[in-house]
């Protein structure tokens, strides 16, 4: 079985409505040939962002219990892959659920969802937070936004600019509280719009960048989108900077693809239309050594 297709366990909430979640990561994981195990951390009615009055139902007794199941299996995961968590209990699952099923290989991403924006998301606070910095200690690989890198640095302010020495500081001392890889998205571009994205790999020193295309929209669910990609790509056996551009490209296909049909925004992005391009080569690498 663990040869012919690989498992991994997916530990996110799923909204309803909305994108996201367990919504991106179970049918980008399955077009790139990976078997998804989902350990839903909470049902919600949509995401957080956007909606006021959704509905939200925590699921921490349940993941016990599924967990417990899933031993009694013996189940093995080519990767474990967590993002949104809806108590800080469910971080101390989570770092137990690694202890006990990472093996020899197994990949381990942690995507530490606390806010975007230069915010925290509606059902965060500072003990998710610190739970957050906890946990990213157990993880190979870690995709937080600018907004997420500040949190779990207890930096005040957002940097200005990307490919300067101080994103560069932010990356590697996100790698020095665990994680071998750090991946930080939505930083600020050097010029006037857009965005990049920067990584740092502690165990070659080295760090990248792939700059993003500027859209003036903003769509929830795109960091979970990002995060899977990134997580399918390298079980795939892409290196890291190609697994960049594979994430960068997707993602901004799946905006444009959205933003000409005018669709609010909370509403996510036109996931099932681009999802088969996940099968194509990377059409034009564009990452570079920074
Ligand atoms: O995209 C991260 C995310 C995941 N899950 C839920 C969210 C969000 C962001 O708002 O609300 C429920």
């Amino acid at each position: 079985m663990h040869s012919v297709i690989q498992r991994v366990a997916a530990i996110h909430d799923l909204s309803g409505f909305g994108g996201g979640s367990l919504s991106a990561v179970i049918p980008i994981l399955s077009a790139m040939g990976i078997q998804v195990c989902s350990l839903p951390t909470a049902i919600l009615s949509t995401h957080t962002g956007g909606f006021p009055d959704f509905h939200f139902r925590d699921l921490t007794d349940d993941m016990r219990m599924i967990i417990s199941h899933w031993r009694r299996l013996s189940l093995s995961f080519a990767g474990i892959y967590s993002g949104f968590l809806g108590s800080a209990e469910q971080i101390d699952i989570v770092r137990e659920f690694i202890r006990t099923f990472r093996g020899d290989g197994t990949l381990v991403v942690v995507d530490p969802v606390l806010g975007d924006d230069g915010k925290l998301y509606n059902t965060m606070d500072a003990c998710m937070v610190e739970g957050m910095r906890s946990l990213i200690a157990s993880a190979d690989v870690i995709t937080p936004n600018i907004t997420e890198a500040a949190l779990l640095l207890g930096e005040p302010g957002l940097p200005a600019m990307s490919g300067t020495k101080e994103i560069k500081e932010w990356a590697r001392a996100l790698s020095e509280l665990g994680p071998r890889c750090v991946i930080v998205t939505s930083v600020p571009a050097d010029h006037e719009r857009g965005t990049s994205v920067v990584a740092h790999d502690r165990e070659t020193g080295r760090y990248w960048k792939v700059a993003c295309p500027y859209i003036p929209a903003c769509y929830p669910g795109t960091g979970d989108i990002f995060a899977s990609v990134i997580s399918g790509s390298l079980l795939q056996g892409d290196s890291l900077p190609l697994s960049l551009d594979r994430a960068v490209q997707f993602v901004s296909m799946a905006i444009r693809t959205t933003f000409g049909h005018n669709f609010p925004e909370r509403e996510g992005v036109f996931l099932e239309r681009v999802l088969p391009s996940l099968n194509a080569p990377v059409s034009m690498s564009s990452f570079e050594l920074i």
